[in-house]
């Protein structure tokens, strides 16, 4: 942890002169409590990087979390009612994430706001990450903004039944101090109809009726295909069609699928290994980087 210092987001300037290597960004993204950050740190475990100083890393993770806004105190009292929505893209500073992620990919050291989940604050101590080869970048809505999507090299999606979020996202937010029916109240009210609408599918399905009762505010109205007999399984089809249209890669269940984590980390590896030219990331957002022989 470092001492408070400014936004957050500006680069260090004594490291100017340290190595500035350009890291792969990686989006991990998937629902509340699919396992995004439980994946994230399997990759880290399995690549031995944990265990090496902070400094050193090659990979890094870093939360959207650490991005959500400082809340006024009428939407502080809000939120300990259970009654601030936070799964909304507009509860980050996307701002700052913006300036940080860029920050980070030109491979400078940046500082990032500490966030604290139970008192729905940001913390005066900010984190320092240091350039490393390969980002992991995690959080429910990092693949919202175009903007920022367009950042990743490879972006990973964390497909878990959505019961099974439910169940753990309920004991964690026991764990955190929160009361029971305030925890289903707030997923039923804010978490699940946010997800579906700014996790789930790509912008052009916002414009399609969700639930009977759930309409997108920005795009009410539906596409007459699909409000013909038929239409609710072609919706949800197309939902989870769409969203899989973004994510290069889909992780069914999450950390307990150890193949697709295995495989994601063998292509890690040969990025660390220089397998794959970390200098000719080229094509579109560098994303068509290829792999060296
Ligand atoms: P993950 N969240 C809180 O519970 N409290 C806060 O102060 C800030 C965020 C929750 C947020 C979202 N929703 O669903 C979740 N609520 O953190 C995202 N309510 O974190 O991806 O780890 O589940
Ligand atoms: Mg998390």
């Amino acid at each position: 942890m470092a001492s408070a210092a400014g936004s957050g987001c500006e680069s260090v300037a004594s490291e100017a002169d340290r190595p500035q290597p350009r890291p792969f960004l990686i989006g991990v993204s998937g629902g509340t409590a699919s396992g995004k950050s439980t994946v994230c740190e399997k990759i880290m475990e399995l690549l031995g990087q944990n265990e090496v100083d902070r400094r050193q890393r090659k990979l890094v993770i870093l939360s959207q979390d650490c991005f959500y806004k400082v809340l006024t105190a009428e939407q502080k009292a809000k939120a300990l009612k259970g009654q601030y929505n936070f799964d909304h893209p507009d509860a980050f500073d996307n701002d700052l994430m913006h300036k940080t992620l860029k920050n980070i990919v030109e491979g400078k050291t940046v500082e990032v706001p500490t966030y604290d989940f139970v008192t729905h604050s940001r913390l005066p101590e900010t984190t320092v990450v240091y350039p490393a080869d390969v980002v992991l970048f995690e959080g429910i809505l990092v693949f919202y903004t175009q903007e920022i999507r367009d950042m990743f090299h490879l972006r990973l999606f964390v497909d878990t039944d959505s019961d099974v979020r439910l169940s753990r996202r309920v004991l964690r937010d026991v764990h955190r101090g929160r009361d029971l029916e305030q925890i289903l109240t707030q997923y039923t009210t804010f978490v699940k109809p946010a997800f579906e609408e700014f996790c789930l599918p790509t912008p052009p399905l916002t414009c399609v009726r969700l639930s009977p009762t759930h309409q997108c505010c920005q795009h009410p109205g539906s596409h007459p295909l699909l409000t013909s007999p038929g239409g609710d399984s072609l919706r949800r089809l197309l939902c989870i069609f769409q969203t899989k249209k973004y994510a290069d890669v889909i992780i069914p269940r999450g950390v307990d699928n150890m193949v697709a984590i295995n495989l994601i980390v063998q292509h890690i590896q040969d990025i660390l290994n220089g397998d794959l030219c970390k200098r000719h990331r080229g094509g579109p957002n560098g994303r068509n980087y290829k792999r060296t022989f």
